[in-house]
């Protein structure tokens, strides 16, 4: 691909559009950028753009960004069905995501880690089990720093390590990982792919490209796993944290057993794991599989492994006060997210759930909430078809934001308790994402312990 006098329009100024447009600029392309909210709220990112040395032209949000293109690159975003988008597709100009134009430039052999939940854990784990091991490691992609960076620079990592969210996958046409992960799909983002079966689907085309000397890594515990791996043509390796595999790696009481294609066995002590829950257990055997690939010896895995404290804002430790414990999932943000939260605390549950609905089946959660949870707290502009789900299945209270819902869930909490924010749904209600949900949370706990 060779971008020297071609014109790319790009959409959206945030993370994904400014580095692909500095991107452009180094290759010689001509850019037309655009952006739907208001030029006078662009703050930074006009400096930023203004002070690429680059033939670059800002233009109304609409068709005129398509004007002379010969790519159009959307940040993940931007909804598939977005009318320039589909402009661009009546035209005939080639529709492609960050991820796809990244993939045409890099030279380092790729990790791609996909599904509903778990993705963040484990890219930053087979991160970590990389360096341990000695190998130079980019981490990036959804996880927060664009792959399109990485290629911009001298690329002399030994591994690039990718979180690929479906919405990066949506315009993706050659791009294919060396190792690739596809950890659970459950319903998530159903506003943006439409329909449960569009998301699965793009979610497995991670695999699409790969060819038979690549891994492919599935979670032998989800029903759409076996028939999925029939149809693959990389070789296939599954985890399971309920049943014996004849190959791959399994949950085996206290230990985790991995069985390499050639039949050889090992074994990993499960109490090296310090992240709570099962899906953890999880996300560390998935991690396993994609670092063994790499080439990483056992003993550095099992050390990685022992020093990985988990990432902020996913079933966090946020603080105690008389006896209760509070947990910050704000990263939990559908309702399967949720399910796993529920699932890695025995003791009682004050569950805080709300904020801006992405259309989550929350009555998925009944069976849980029923087992586990002594009150429900609503809060956000969910709360009302939340509670139509769930309200007459334990003690509910409504409240209109999230720090008057840690306040009630305080004032009625008894020791022994756990106060569980993992709100099932995005942050944008409230918040600017659901980092800053996470550590808002965090400051109304630690002012309630003083
Ligand atoms: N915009 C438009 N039109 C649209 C949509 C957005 O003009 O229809 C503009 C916005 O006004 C804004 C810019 O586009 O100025 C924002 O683009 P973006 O929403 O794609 O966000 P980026 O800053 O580029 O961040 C994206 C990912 N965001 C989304 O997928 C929504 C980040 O993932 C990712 O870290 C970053 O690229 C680097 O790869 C965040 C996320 O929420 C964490 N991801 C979802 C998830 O994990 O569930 C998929």
């Amino acid at each position: 691909m060779d971008l020297k006098g071609k014109t790319v329009a790009v959409i959206g100024i945030g993370k994904t559009g400014l580095a692909t447009a500095r991107f452009l600029a180094g290759q010689g392309a001509r850019i037309r950028l655009t952006d739907g909210k208001p030029q006078s709220t662009w703050g930074e990112a006009l400096a930023a753009i203004e002070a690429l040395s680059a033939d670059l032209t800002l233009t109304p949000y609409g068709p005129e960004v398509l004007i002379g293109a010969d790519w159009v690159v959307p940040s993940p975003g931007v909804y598939p069905a977005n009318p320039i988008l589909s402009e661009a597709i009546r035209r005939g100009i080639p529709v492609i995501s960050e991820l796809e134009l990244a993939w045409r430039f890099l030279r380092t052999p790729l990790v791609a880690i996909t599904g509903t939940n778990g993705k963040t854990t484990v890219t930053t784990l087979i991160g970590e089990i990389l360096r341990k091991a000695g190998k130079k490691v980019f981490v990036g992609g959804n996880i927060g720093a664009p792959l399109i960076g990485y290629t911009d620079g001298p690329q002399e990592a030994d591994w690039a390590v990718v979180e690929v969210s479906s919405f990066q996958l949506q315009w993706a046409i050659e791009f294919h990982p060396r190792i690739a992960l596809l950890l659970n799909v459950t319903p998530d983002h159903i506003d943006y792919h439409s329909s449960l079966e569009a998301y699965r689907r793009i979610k497995e085309s991670i695999f699409a490209r790969q060819g038979p000397s690549d891994l492919a890594v599935l979670n032998a515990d989800e029903a759409a796993s076996a028939p999925l791996a029939a149809r693959l043509v990389p070789r296939v390796e599954c985890f399971s944290s309920s049943r014996p595999l004849e190959s791959g790696i399994f949950l085996d009481g206290e230990r985790l057993v991995r069985i390499d294609p050639s039949g050889k066995r090992e074994e990993f002590p499960r109490q090296m794991i310090r992240i709570p829950g099962r899906h953890n257990i999880e996300n560390v055997m998935a991690a396993i599989l994609a670092a063994r690939e790499c080439g990483c010896p056992a003993e550095e895995i099992v050390r990685a492994v022992e020093d990985f404290s988990g990432i902020a804002h996913r079933i966090e430790y946020a603080g105690e006060k008389n006896g209760v414990l509070y947990y910050d999932d704000s990263k939990g943000t559908n309702v399967g997210a949720v399910v796993r939260a529920l699932e890695s605390f025995s003791a009682p549950i004050i569950l805080l759930l709300g904020g801006r609905d992405k259309e989550g089946d929350f009555e998925t959660l009944v069976p849980l909430i029923r087992e586990r949870v002594r009150r429900l707290v609503l809060f956000g502009e969910a709360r009302e078809k939340i509670h139509a789900r769930l309200g007459d299945l334990v003690p509910t209270t409504l409240k209109a934001t999230l720090k008057e819902a840690v306040a009630t869930a305080a004032a009625i909490a008894a020791q022994g308790d756990v106060v569980l924010l993992s709100p099932g749904c995005a942050s944008f209600d409230e918040f600017t994402d659901y980092k800053a949900r996470g550590r808002m949370f965090q400051e109304w706990v630690r002012e309630l312990q003083t």
